[in-house]
């Protein structure tokens, strides 16, 4: 494969992106009645986009127009043009719909292919995808991808954990993808019988779909030998493969911005923040054919930039702090899971397997509770018997230790429960929820 694009020089990409932009409006101007529709109401002319720079002359697109044009009304082609449906499980609404022409199904492969690159991932290599297969596109989006780099794929599927550790024992694989908390199920079960790293083949794990911070990173790559790296996508922009993590430089991801533009505006104006800032991105697809969005606002926050170790000239995102919907507001203090597990995790010993349940007063979130597992191994190493008051006093100052923590680091109260070592439910497979139910 090819991968020079990745390294264009600025003005030709900003120059790709502007040719490629003013063919898409074009593009849509024909084909599509909901941005004709748009592009009437806010007094958009076609010639009035000429580059890149135009975009924010554009529409956004929101997850309620696609919801409100189910199932296929922001479709551009006819449906016999289709290769491909993928779409949301619908659990928080209607399902959103994505179709993919034979080129969007190459593009998706191809930047899935890129980004298995950036994770380490070589042609000739095995991955063992225990991403969901199914309407989810995780599963066939890195199946697709895989084999694009000339890998050999091992379509498991999430799930049936103790079959994954078999089958990697047996199989050898050197990738490992699926999302960050099901890797750590899978490193406890080889952490349980006894397994180290190693003994195990894999070298480069491919993690994403959910938000996740270094605590996490460390525990995987410690447990399973693996370089971590951060995957990034969503199914309305194409899937996973949107951005990825290069393995030797990790910290932020690479959009892959010759055919995903970004940007970040502000959650309340939905104007552009200076550069740097954060806010919420907000992504346009420069070449897909089927259902081609314009400046959609995805809900993730987070903010780009560039840095002097980049290899590549595109441009990096930092980790997601989360979805705007997934924000706590603490007695007015707005906190995302991934800060509260920022926070703890500088408190040695802590196992990141975690819930979070906000305590309301009048219906006001007022605190939170947090269930918490603590390391066996620091346990043991403290050589107190468990069994006696000075262990519950050690575990009653680890947890205040973390609620100290987490109120100089995050500014709001908690309540820390301890528990032992993997006696949390633990993720069984695709995303985990983090927040219970209300108290
Ligand atoms: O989760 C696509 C995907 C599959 C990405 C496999 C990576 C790996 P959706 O189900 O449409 O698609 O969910 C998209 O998940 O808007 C983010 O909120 C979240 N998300 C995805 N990747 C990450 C990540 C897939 N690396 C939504 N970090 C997105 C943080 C992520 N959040």
């Amino acid at each position: 494969m090819d991968f020079s694009v990745e390294y264009l020089r600025l003005d030709q990409l900003r120059q790709l992106q502007s040719e490629r932009l003013v063919n898409l409006v074009d593009y849509l101007g024909e084909r599509s009645e909901f941005y004709k529709r748009k592009f009437n109401e806010l007094g958009i002319a076609l010639r009035d986009v000429r580059s890149i720079e135009d975009i924010t002359k554009l529409p956004i697109t929101y997850k309620q127009d696609l919801r409100d044009n189910y199932p296929f009304g922001l479709f551009t082609v006819p449906k016999n043009e289709l290769q491909r449906i993928h779409c949301s499980s619908g659990t928080t609404g209607r399902p959103t719909v994505v179709g993919y022409t034979k080129e969007d199904v190459d593009l998706f492969s191809e930047v899935v292919a890129r980004s298995l690159n950036a994770a380490g991932a070589k042609p000739g290599m095995q991955l063992h995808n225990a991403y969901g297969y199914g309407i989810f596109t995780g599963g066939l989006g890195l199946h697709y991808g895989a084999e694009k780099l000339g890998m050999s794929v091992l379509p498991i599927s999430g799930g049936m954990t103790t079959r994954q550790v078999d089958l990697i024992m047996d199989f050898k694989p050197e990738v490992i993808c699926c999302s960050p908390s099901y890797a750590l199920t899978i490193a406890d079960e080889f952490a349980s019988r006894g397994i180290s790293a190693d003994e195990i083949s894999l070298k480069y794990a491919v993690l994403g779909s959910e938000p996740w911070t270094e605590i996490i990173r460390h525990h995987i790559e410690e447990k399973l030998g693996v370089h971590a790296t951060n995957i990034y996508g969503l199914s309305e922009i194409i899937g996973p493969g949107v951005s990825m993590e290069d393995f030797e430089e990790k910290g932020g991801s690479y959009i892959w911005e010759d055919h995903f533009y970004p940007e970040i505006l502000d959650p309340v104006t939905q104007k552009p923040v200076p550069f740097g800032e954060e806010g919420v991105l907000v992504i346009t697809t420069l070449t897909k054919k089927a259902m081609p969005l314009l400046r959609y606002w995805t809900n993730d926050i987070t903010s780009l930039y560039y840095d002097e170790n980049s290899k590549r000239t595109m441009v990096k995102m930092r980790p997601i702090l989360g979805r705007a919907d997934d924000m706590l507001i603490v007695r007015g203090v707005n906190v995302y899971p991934s800060q509260i597990e920022e926070a703890f995790s500088h408190v040695k010993g802590v196992v990141p397997n975690y819930y979070l349940t906000p305590i309301e007063k009048e219906q006001m979130c007022v605190a939170l509770d947090i269930d918490l597992e603590i390391d066996d191994d620091f346990v043991k190493a403290q050589q107190i018997d468990i069994n006696t008051d000075d262990y519950s006093i050690f575990v009653g100052n680890f947890g205040k230790n973390i609620e100290n923590e987490i109120k100089k680091r995050v500014g709001i109260t908690t309540k820390v429960k301890i528990h032992a070592q993997d006696s949390l439910p633990k993720c069984e497979g695709g995303k985990i929820n983090r927040i219970l139910k209300k108290k």
